[in-house]
């Protein structure tokens, strides 16, 4: 059997655009080394939560994983330099510098943030400029051009050949006429020129891929790490066919933990062939793609019904054969949703829970300041006048419970919500940021808690609460444009507001709550989660660790909220 065979109605990719998938390396451990250059040389943990969020290269040089317990690490590296990470503050940072850098690369603002250290970015429209400018007879001396309005801002490069690594092999001659083969040329010049100036100015090393889509560059761009790149030169389907089918299942982005258990589960009761199995059991793409069973119907009928998306089935075939038409988001000058969350050990008593919504409430209502306020010009009489850019219409409040010990093994990861529309009062100027909060709680968010178990004597084991604004409308000027605001205005607010922030010292450090920073602000609003259906841990086992259904790792009991926060940060 031809393992790379299309299949009769396999869905046809297209290949018009160019699309750079930038992940910082060692992203967290990176920051601590730019933050003191001395630790380069070292083996280095970012500590969170008693285990590796990260290490750099040096440490996984020395068998150090991303993810093992302090201890373990310990055991294999006794000179690992260990750095506490469980304020995101510096990260966030971080990475909101080096996307503001490649953002200001970008003409037609296609570039989306997933997470703290990735992002897409759409070069559709500058590859196009430039191959509209190419000089075909001195390739090699060829100048890539960064601005329309600017001939001279650019840089050279050599366009006999590719910048980095390519995965497909290189026809001989160079196939010039082909337009998916000229534009990823370009592409993979322009990655590497951004790449560089990442590195220098910046000091972040990252890993990118070059493809025609979202999908395929996310995967290439792990190809080689750390330190390079990779495009995935699509000009013969079986090339991208061989390549996602190489791929495990749950190593597909969009494909979340509830997909790949549910096809685990089918296919695998189906006898599929043990050989089409990798040795951890993990599906590959091949082994679904081809299994006779596999349409997107049945895939419709296997992964639809309450709850799920609608024309999942389609959008999962798709997937499987590299196709994947979703848009790179427009940058935008306010996140599509604000949310704070926080996790604990077990909060029980309905007065503690209280405690910690004001605690969230009054970090929203900060965020939204932070983040939605803009200051126009100081008037003549110097009297500023702030403004809210974007209104959010939806307040959503989360929750996550311990399961009981009954209930270990199958314990269903995922949030409970409820939603309602977010209250004008919430961006009243004239109060303080702790009336709104307290209003906001007893009024709003404790009575919509205690809607989720109207049940007398229930008893609360909360592991997490996660409070959201979500639906913004852009008001006034903003509604309909891109028109930001301003830059320097805002860094000086992100500065005032952040000085509070950092003063608000009570919330830091509590040892009773399993807190992975002062507060934990979710990104996700930056950019998509991908499509991903769930985010969802599978219990395995009695030895003090889980399996996590999306990545795989096994991870300690005590850890699973620190890891399942990352996955819904947007992994
Ligand atoms: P890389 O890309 O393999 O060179 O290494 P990193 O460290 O950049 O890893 P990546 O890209 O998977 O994740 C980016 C950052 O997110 C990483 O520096 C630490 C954090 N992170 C990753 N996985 C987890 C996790 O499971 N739990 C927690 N708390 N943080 C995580
Ligand atoms: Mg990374």
């Amino acid at each position: 059997m031809d393992i790379f065979k299309r299949r009769h109605g396999a869905p046809k990719r297209k290949d018009d655009r160019v699309v750079l998938h930038f992940d910082y390396d060692c992203f967290y451990a990176s920051v601590f080394e730019n933050q003191n250059p001395a630790l380069k040389s070292l083996p280095l943990g970012v500590k969170q939560k008693g285990i590796l969020a990260t290490c750099n290269y040096a440490a996984r040089a020395r068998g150090v994983k991303k993810l093992m317990l302090i201890s373990e690490a310990k055991k294999l590296c006794p000179e690992l330099v260990i750095v506490e990470g469980e304020d995101l503050t510096p990260f966030r940072d971080a990475s909101k510098k080096l996307y503001s850098f490649l953002r200001s690369h970008s003409w037609n603002q296609k570039i989306e943030r997933l997470g703290l250290d990735e992002v897409f970015m759409d070069v559709t429209d500058m590859i196009d400029y430039n191959i509209s400018l190419l000089n075909r007879s001195s390739l090699s001396d060829s100048f890539f051009c960064l601005s329309k309005e600017n001939p001279e801002s650019g840089f050279p490069c050599d366009l006999t050949r590719f910048a980095g690594c390519v995965h497909g092999s290189l026809p001989v001659p160079p196939p010039l006429e082909v337009p998916v083969y000229v534009r990823l040329l370009l592409a993979s010049h322009l990655a590497w020129y951004l790449r560089l100036q990442l590195e220098d100015r910046f000091g972040y090393s990252s890993s990118c891929g070059v493809s025609t889509n979202k999908l395929l560059s996310k995967l290439a761009g792990s190809k080689h790490k750390p330190r390079n790149q990779t495009t995935l030169l699509s000009l013969d389907d079986d090339v991208v066919l061989g390549f996602v089918d190489s791929h495990a299942i749950r190593k597909i982005p969009g494909m979340g933990a509830k997909t790949t258990r549910l096809l685990e589960q089918r296919l695998l009761s189906k006898g599929t062939e043990v050989s089409s199995l990798d040795s951890e059991s993990t599906l590959t793409v091949n082994a679904v793609r081809v299994h006779p069973d596999i349409s997107p119907s049945s895939l419709e009928t296997l992964l639809g019904g309450p709850g799920s998306e609608q024309g999942v089935g389609l959008r999962v075939w798709h997937l499987l054969h590299g196709v994947d038409d979703t848009e790179v988001k427009e940058a935008s000058d306010f996140p599509t949703q604000i949310s704070i969350e926080d996790t604990y050990r077990g909060l029980n008593s309905l007065t503690q829970i209280d405690e910690e919504l004001r605690k969230l409430s009054a970090s929203l209502v900060r965020r939204m300041r932070m983040d939605l306020l803009t200051e126009d010009k100081p008037t003549e009489h110097g009297t500023s006048n702030q403004r809210w850019m974007a209104h959010p219409k939806t307040l959503r409040l989360s929750i996550r419970s311990w399961p009981a010990k009954s209930e270990m093994p199958d314990w269903d990861f995922s949030r409970t919500s409820r939603s309602q529309p977010l209250p004008n009062f919430v961006f009243s100027l004239r109060e303080s940021v702790e009336a709104i909060a307290e209003r906001l709680t007893s009024d709003i968010l404790f009575p919509m808690l205690k809607r989720f178990h109207p049940e007398k004597n229930h008893k609360w084991d909360l592991q997490l609460i996660n409070v959201c604004v979500a639906n913004m409308a852009p008001s006034g000027s903003q509604a309909g444009t891109n028109v930001g605001r301003d830059i320097s205005i805002m860094f000086k607010r992100q500065d005032d507001v952040l000085r509070q922030w950092k003063a608000d010292t009570g919330f830091i450090g509590q040892e009773d709550c399993l807190r992975a920073e002062a507060v934990a602000v979710s990104e996700q609003g930056y950019g998509s989660g991908d499509g991903d259906d769930d985010v969802e841990i599978l219990w395995e086992g009695e030895d003090g660790t889980a399996k996590c259904a999306q990545c795989g790792y096994s991870i300690p009991l005590f850890a699973v909220p620190a890891h399942a926060r990352y996955h819904d940060l947007g992994d």
